[in-house]
C-alpha cells in the first residue's frame, strides 16, 4: 500500500484494486472548497489510474461528513460547487462505496447517496438536517432519498430534519451494511464485488408508505418554516420529474432559501450554540460529578432530577416533608411512564432512570453529593439559610449549586466558606424538556466550579449561556425591560390582544399577555410587592396587572386574567383597567397599529440587551440572542434581539430607541448597540 497526499484534506490510497479516498478536515470533515476540490482531484486520479475499478470514500473510522461548510455561506462560492463533485461521483464509470464511520449529514449523505453503496459504522448517524438551517438540501439530497427509501420517508427525514441511527437507516434501506467499528475493510470489500453504478438517478421513488401523514407530521396544524415546506414541494415535485429537472428545481430553491434573512439567522444560531459555552481564559479542568442532590421536589426539582437520571447521575433528591417527596417522585414516574407510553423510553430504562434516585427528607443525607443543586423557595432569606447548612454538612470540595431566577448568587454565596464552589444553574421550565441553561458566575465563582457546570451541562444536553449577577441574570432581565414596555403601550392605547397580536406576528408563539396568563400573574405579583418598597416613585409604574391580582384574576387557572378564558377572549373589564390607569397617570391614549407595537416593544428589548452586554453580564450579543430563542420564544428565523438589530435600518432603530426612552422617561439608560461581526 502506498500513501500519495494529494491536498492536505483528502489523501488517497491504494488497496489493491480499489482506491480508498479519505477526507481529513477535522473537526467535522465539513465540505470546504479544499475537500470539494480534493475529491475531485481524487476521482480523476483513480479513474486515471491503471488497474483500479472502485473507490472507497472515508472520513476516518470514527466520522463521515457533517456536511456543507456552514462558514462558507454568505460568501461568494468557490468552485467545484458540491453538486458539481456529486454529480463527477455519480457520472463516474467507476463504482464508488461510502465508508460511513460516524454522522453523515446534509452534504455530508448527499455524498454517501452519489455513490453506489454505502456501509456505516454502528454508532453513525445520517440526516438531512438542513431545514434546522433553514434551508434544504442542496446537493441532490431531495431528488436522490426519495429514490432510496420512499417518497415518504425521505418526507419524514427531510423535512423533520432529525438524523437516524445506522441500524435504523439499514432498515430503511439507506445504508447497505452496518458493521462494529471502522467501516472501511467491509466498505472495500463491497467496491471489490460492484461490477457497475447503481446510480439513484436511474430509479423512480418507490410508492411506499403514507406521504399525506409524513407531510401532516412535518406540518403541525397545517403550518411549518419556510424551509420545511419549501423541501415538502421540491420531494413531491422531483418525483415526477425526470432527474435532471428535480435537480434543476432543488437547486433554485437552495439558493433562494440560502440566501434568505432566515437562513442568515439561522447560521447565526448556529454558530452562537456552539461558541457560547467557549469562555475566554478559562483554563481549569472540570471536577468529576458523580453524586449529585437535588433540593426541592416541585416543578423545578423534579424537572431538574429528570434531566439528572436521563444522563445516567444518581441524584439524591430532598424535600422538607415525606407527602411532598412522594408526590415529586410520582411526578417523575408519571413523565417517564409517558415516554414510555409514547415509546421514547423502555420500560427497563424508565426503571433503571428511577432506580438512580433515592428520596429524603434530611439535608444531612446531602453529605456524600459532589453537586447540590437547590430548587428550594425563591426567597432570600430561605436560599441564605439552606446554603449556610449545606456549606456545614456538606464535603468541602462539592459544588453548591441554586436555581434561583432573580436573586443575588453573591448574597447566597456570601453564607458560606467557600464562595469559589458557589454559582447559580439556572434551568428553564420544564427543566428535563427546555435546552437552555443559564450558569450564573458570581464575583468568587472559581475556574474548576464554572468548568464543572459547563460540563456538566453538556453531560446532561443542555445549552449552556454563562451569565454575570445582576437582577434576572441575561433573560429575565430583558424579558422585564420588554413585559414592562408593553404594559406601557397599553396605557398608550393599545389593548392586550393587539400587542399579543403584533408579537405573534412576528413570529413569537405567544404574546407577552397570553404568556403571562398560562404562567399566572400571582407569581410575578408578589415579587413586585417584594420590591415595592425599593422603587423610586419618579419610575413610570404601570399598575393594571396589579388591578387585575387583587381582583383575584391569575390566568388561566382562575379563569380570567388578561384575557377571560376558556378561548383567550377579550375582557371589556381588562380594557377598563387599562382606561383608569391611563387617565390616572394623564396618558391621554391613541391608537397604536402593529408595526409601532412591534418596533417599540424590540427597541426596548434590544436596548437593555445592550445594557446586558455593557455591564459584563453576558460575554457575547450572540449569547443574548441564544437566550432569547431558546428561554423566551423569540423567533428563531428573526435570529435573536441583536442579531435582529443588526439588520434592521439604523435610523428606524434610533426612531424607536428614542420613543422607548420617551415613554419610559426617569431612570431611562440607553445602551450601546454592539457591532456585530458580519456573516460568517
Ligand atoms: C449542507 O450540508 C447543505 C447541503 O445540503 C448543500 C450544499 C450545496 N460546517 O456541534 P459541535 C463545527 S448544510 C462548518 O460542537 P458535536 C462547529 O461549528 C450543513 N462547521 O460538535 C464546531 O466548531 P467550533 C448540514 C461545522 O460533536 C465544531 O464543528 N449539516 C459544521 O456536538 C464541532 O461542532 C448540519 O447541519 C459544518 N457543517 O456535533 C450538521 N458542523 O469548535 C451540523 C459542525 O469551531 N453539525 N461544525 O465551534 C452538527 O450537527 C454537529 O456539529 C455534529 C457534531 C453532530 C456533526
Amino acid at each position: 500500500m502506498s500513501a500519495v497526499a494529494e491536498t492536505p484534506v483528502v489523501a488517497t490510497r491504494r488497496q489493491g484494486r480499489v482506491m480508498v479516498v479519505e477526507i481529513a478536515n477535522p473537526p467535522v470533515n465539513a465540505l470546504s472548497a479544499a475537500v470539494r476540490q480534493g475529491l475531485l482531484s481524487a476521482l480523476r486520479a483513480a479513474e486515471a489510474a491503471r488497474g483500479v475499478t472502485a473507490l472507497v470514500l472515508t472520513g476516518g473510522a470514527a466520522r463521515f461528513v457533517a456536511g456543507a461548510d456552514i462558514r462558507e455561506f454568505g460568501h461568494p462560492p468557490v468552485p467545484p460547487s458540491l453538486p458539481e463533485v456529486l454529480e463527477a461521483i455519480a457520472g463516474s464509470p467507476l463504482p464508488v462505496v461510502a465508508a460511513i464511520g460516524g454522522a453523515a449529514l446534509g452534504g455530508g449523505l448527499e455524498l454517501a447517496l452519489a455513490c453506489d453503496g454505502r456501509v456505516a459504522n454502528i454508532g453513525a448517524s445520517l440526516g438531512l438536517p438542513e431545514v434546522n438551517l433553514g434551508i434544504i438540501p442542496g446537493a441532490g439530497g431531495t431528488q436522490r432519498l426519495p429514490r432510496l427509501i420512499g417518497l415518504a420517508r425521505a418526507i419524514e427525514m427531510i423535512a423533520g430534519g432529525k438524523p437516524v441511527p445506522a441500524k435504523k437507516a439499514a432498515g430503511m434501506g439507506l445504508v447497505d451494511r452496518v458493521v462494529e467499528g471502522d467501516p472501511l475493510p467491509a466498505a472495500i470489500a463491497l467496491a471489490e464485488t460492484l461490477t457497475g453504478k447503481h446510480r439513484l438517478s436511474d430509479l423512480t421513488p418507490p410508492a411506499t408508505g403514507d406521504v399525506e401523514a409524513a407531510i401532516a407530521a412535518a406540518c403541525p396544524r397545517g403550518k411549518a418554516p419556510a424551509a420545511v415546506l419549501a423541501a415538502i414541494k421540491v420531494i413531491r415535485e422531483g418525483a415526477a420529474l425526470p432527474f435532471a429537472e428535480g435537480l434543476a428545481l432543488e437547486r433554485r430553491t437552495f439558493i433562494e432559501l440560502r440566501d434568505s434573512e432566515e437562513a442568515a439567522a439561522r447560521r447565526h444560531l448556529f454558530l452562537a450554540e456552539r461558541s457560547a459555552p467557549r469562555i475566554d481564559g478559562l483554563s481549569a479542568p472540570a471536577k468529576a460529578i458523580g453524586l449529585v442532590g437535588v433540593i426541592g421536589a416541585g416543578t423545578m426539582g423534579t424537572g431538574i432530577t429528570l434531566a439528572l437520571i436521563a444522563a445516567g447521575f444518581p441524584v439524591i433528591l430532598v424535600e422538607r416533608d415525606a407527602a411532598g417527596l412522594d408526590r415529586g417522585i410520582e411526578r417523575i414516574r408519571d413523565q417517564l411512564a409517558r415516554r414510555v407510553a409514547a415509546s421514547r423510553l423502555t420500560a427497563e430504562a424508565m426503571a433503571a432512570q428511577l432506580a438512580l434516585i433515592t428520596g429524603a427528607t434530611e439535608l444531612a443525607t446531602l453529605a456524600p453529593v459532589d453537586l447540590v443543586i437547590e430548587a428550594a423557595f425563591e426567597d432570600m432569606a430561605v436560599k441564605r439559610e439552606l446554603f449556610a447548612t449545606l456549606d456545614r454538612i456538606t464535603r468541602p470540595d462539592a459544588i453548591l449549586a441554586t436555581n434561583t431566577s432573580y436573586l443575588d448568587v453573591n448574597e447566597i454565596a456570601d453564607v458560606t466558606t467557600r464562595p469559589e464552589k458557589v454559582l447559580g444553574l439556572h434551568f428553564f421550565s420544564p427543566a428535563h424538556v427546555m435546552r437552555l441553561l443559564e450558569i450564573v458566575r458570581a464575583a468568587q465563582t472559581g475556574d474548576e466550579a464554572l468548568a464543572t457546570a459547563l460540563a456538566l451541562a453538556k453531560k446532561i444536553g443542555k445549552l449552556a449561556v454563562v451569565a454575570g449577577v445582576c437582577d434576572g441574570f441575561i433573560g429575565n432581565r430583558i424579558f422585564s425591560a420588554y413585559r414592562r414596555q408593553c404594559e406601557f403601550l397599553l396605557e398608550e392605547g393599545a389593548t392586550p390582544e393587539a400587542v399579543d397580536g403584533a408579537l405573534e406576528a412576528f413570529g413569537f408563539a405567544m404574546g407577552p399577555f397570553a404568556v403571562a396568563d398560562l404562567a399566572g400573574l400571582d407569581i410575578s405579583w408578589s415579587r413586585r410587592k417584594r420590591l415595592a418598597a425599593s422603587r423610586d416613585p419618579r419610575e413610570r409604574y404601570s399598575s393594571v396587572a396589579d388591578t387585575l391580582c387583587e381582583a383575584g384574576r391569575f390566568g388561566q387557572k382562575t379563569g380570567a386574567g388578561w384575557y377571560r378564558y376558556p378561548g383567550r377572549e377579550p375582557d371589556p373589564i381588562v380594557h377598563r383597567a387599562i382606561e383608569d390607569a391611563a387617565a390616572r397617570a394623564g396618558i391621554t391614549r391613541r391608537p397604536l397599529g402593529p408595526a409601532e407595537i412591534q418596533q417599540r416593544v424590540l427597541a426596548a428589548m434590544v436596548n437593555e440587551a445592550a445594557l446586558v452586554l455593557e455591564d459584563g453580564i453576558a460575554a457575547r450579543p450572540s449569547d443574548i440572542d441564544i437566550v432569547l430563542v431558546h428561554g423566551y420564544g423569540f423567533p428563531a428565523a428573526k435570529g435573536g434581539p441583536l442579531f435582529w438589530a443588526s439588520r434592521q435600518e439604523r435610523a428606524a432603530l434610533e426612531t424607536a430607541l428614542e420613543a422607548v426612552a420617551q415613554s419610559t422617561g426617569f431612570g431611562f439608560r440607553r445602551g450601546r448597540l454592539p457591532t456585530l461581526p458580519s456573516e460568517t
